[in-house]
């Protein structure tokens, strides 16, 4: 058992005589709408948490054991067991998982060396799934060697945002070690991930050796802190003495100046704390600041106004507080806990404690803002023209993530993981289809109406013509004059002389990769013989979207002097038929 928790016995009676059924041994009392859950038990003298990438909860045990909890179940094999001195407050303390974890599986704990020297350690092992690998253990940091004090020990390792490993170290129960650079006890530190002093380190130049990993000074126990997700923010929670419960503000170089103050200083030597609370049984003071954990989950669960906020909690007073970074005061959340140690934020929006108390983790939720998906907008029937593309959309509520699955005719679609879902070119075939999605979360899923597709065949392009007659609208395509034609120009520069007709189409657009061979086209004279007309360029009119310009040569073998009739064809459709004059 943790010494710095000896006033169990004490705090458990305090809470039971002075709160009456406010109080639970077994559970916590909560505002309204939160709820709480035991996730795993039997956890016999929990010190630390962390949660993996992949949504695991990795709980440190006093004892040297490493317990996984996966998909809500406490894995019946350790990750890991380390043998370790376990004496007042030492042992296993500190759990970290690589930047990288999910490519390197590396893992980090804190833990105190068993074999004299006595000292703490970090190591790092290397992840096979839920186990360690076998001798994978490397250590990166053996910390000072320990008097015979057992207490005062720190522990919390965490990453910050500069990829650092950060790690929590306690004074030795001698004050004195906190205000040397000469040794790193009483100190955050910071290092590399492989053991190595980084050089921009805030005493890098003024300490030596081992020393230059000093990051802040002037700590006695800081058994815990925490990162604020995406931000550069680290809160430091000092265990106090006799009169103050600190949490202090993580800067590089900073001196918290224990053992010469305790709480709030004016002193500028030093950093004063950013909150404080004192020392008793009550629902705002206690013995000793364990767990802390700001709210910024990636799917915000609890109302809105606890994002950014800071929860920590008190191993004595059994409560969780909320501190309002912006005004550095803080309002009451839980009570009635056993020996809260840790207090971690699941991906989800959900409060993780872990009460060495009940050797147990609860989790805390607010129901009203947890549900299954519910569709809020079906796909819509699409009705669209061949080679056209067609998008079915749905939207759905519920707690994130969603996440989306796309059915055609019941049948999943490979890769169609979006809120919508596009056929890029819709033919007939696809005519009929229907379609629709399941949205699944943790909680449940619902699958949508169906959409059905209908494809209508394309029409065939259309010359254009003159209002009521077969004349087309065409041109010389140099001297833009209308027919009769010549067969023959001297103004076209061309070597061959020919003469190019520009003619104009709606219906006629090509399809994405096109180009002006998809058009053919042809001349019918009255004995309806064929001429068929190279095409030689096909385009939009400027700013008239809909209609095509097509540009064909009259071939040498035309006949002159007559009408002629030309017609195009597009994707094996054919024009109307329109009527040119021919000198
Ligand atoms: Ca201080």
């Amino acid at each position: 058992m943790l010494r710095f928790i000896s006033h169990f016995t004490f705090a458990i009676a305090a809470c039971l005589l002075l709160t009456g059924t406010g109080c639970s041994l077994n559970g916590a009392t909560l505002p309204s709408g939160f709820t709480e859950t035991q996730i795993a038990g039997g956890l016999s003298g929990p010190t630390a948490m962390d949660f993996a990438p992949d949504g695991r909860l990795f709980v440190c045990l006093q004892g040297g054991q490493l317990r996984v909890i996966k998909n809500g179940a406490l894995l019946a094999t350790p990750f890991l067991t380390v043998t370790v001195d376990s004496s007042g407050e030492r042992g296993l303390l500190g759990i970290a998982f690589d930047p990288n974890f999910q490519t390197n599986q590396f893992i980090y704990i804190y833990y105190t060396v068993p074999t004299t020297p006595r000292h703490n350690r970090v190591s790092r092992f290397t992840a096979n799934g839920d186990v360690a690998v076998p001798n994978s253990e490397l250590a990166i940091l053996d910390l000072d060697n320990l008097s015979s004090a057992t207490n005062h020990n720190g522990g919390a390792i965490h990453f910050g945002p500069d990829g650092k490993l950060y790690v929590a170290v306690g004074e030795n129960a001698n004050g004195a070690n906190s205000q040397t650079l000469s040794n790193r006890l009483g100190k955050i530190l910071r290092l590399n991930s492989d053991g190595s002093i980084p050089s921009d380190n805030p005493f890098f130049n003024t300490a030596s050796g081992a020393n230059r990993v000093i990051w802040a000074l002037g700590l006695r126990n800081p058994y815990t802190f925490a990162f604020q997700p995406n931000s550069t923010r680290l809160f430091i929670n000092d265990v106090g003495q006799a009169t103050w419960e600190e949490i202090d503000d993580g800067i590089a170089g900073s001196n918290y100046g224990w053992p010469d103050t305790e709480g709030v200083t004016t002193d500028p030597r030093y950093r004063s704390p950013l909150f404080v609370y004192g020392h008793g049984t009550g629902s705002t003071i206690g013995c000793a600041i364990a767990g802390g954990t700001f709210y910024n989950p990636s799917t915000v669960q609890f109302p809105s106004n606890y994002v950014g906020k800071y929860f920590f909690a008190d191993l004595c007073s059994g409560w969780i507080r909320l501190l309002d970074p912006a005004t550095n005061t803080a309002a009451s959340f839980a009570g009635g806990i056993s020996q809260p140690v840790d207090l971690k934020i699941s991906s989800d929006g959900s409060l993780y404690y872990l009460s060495i108390g009940s050797s147990a983790v609860f989790k805390v939720q607010f129901p009203a803002n947890q549900a299954p998906p519910t569709i809020t907008m079906q796909p819509s029937d699409q009705t669209v023209i061949e080679g056209q593309p067609a998008t079915f959309n749905v939207s759905a509520n519920g707690t994130a993530p969603l996440s989306y699955q796309w059915q055609r005719n019941s049948v999943d679609i490979a890769g169609a993981i979006g809120s919508s879902y596009t056929i890029s070119t819709a033919t007939l075939a696809d005519s009929g289809a229907r379609f629709r999605c399941v949205v699944t979360n943790g909680l449940g899923n619902a699958t949508s109406n169906e959409g059905i597709l209908t494809v209508t065949p394309s029409p065939p392009p259309t010359l254009m013509t003159e209002p009521n007659t077969d004349r087309a609208i065409a041109f010389d395509s140099v001297t833009m004059v209308r027919d009769p034609f010549p067969l023959i120009t001297l103004l076209n520069f061309s070597s061959d002389q020919r003469t190019r007709i520009m003619l104009f189409a709606t219906d006629a657009d090509l399809m994405p990769g096109e180009n002006s061979s998809a058009i053919t086209a042809k001349a019918e004279d009255a004995a309806q013989v064929v001429y068929p007309l190279p095409v030689e360029f096909v385009g939009k009119v400027s700013g008239l979207n809909s209609f095509t310009e097509i540009v064909v040569k009259l071939p040498d073998n035309l006949p002159g002097n007559a009408d002629v009739f030309i017609s195009i064809t597009l994707h094996s459709k054919t024009s109307n038929r329109v009527r040119l004059k021919i000198q």
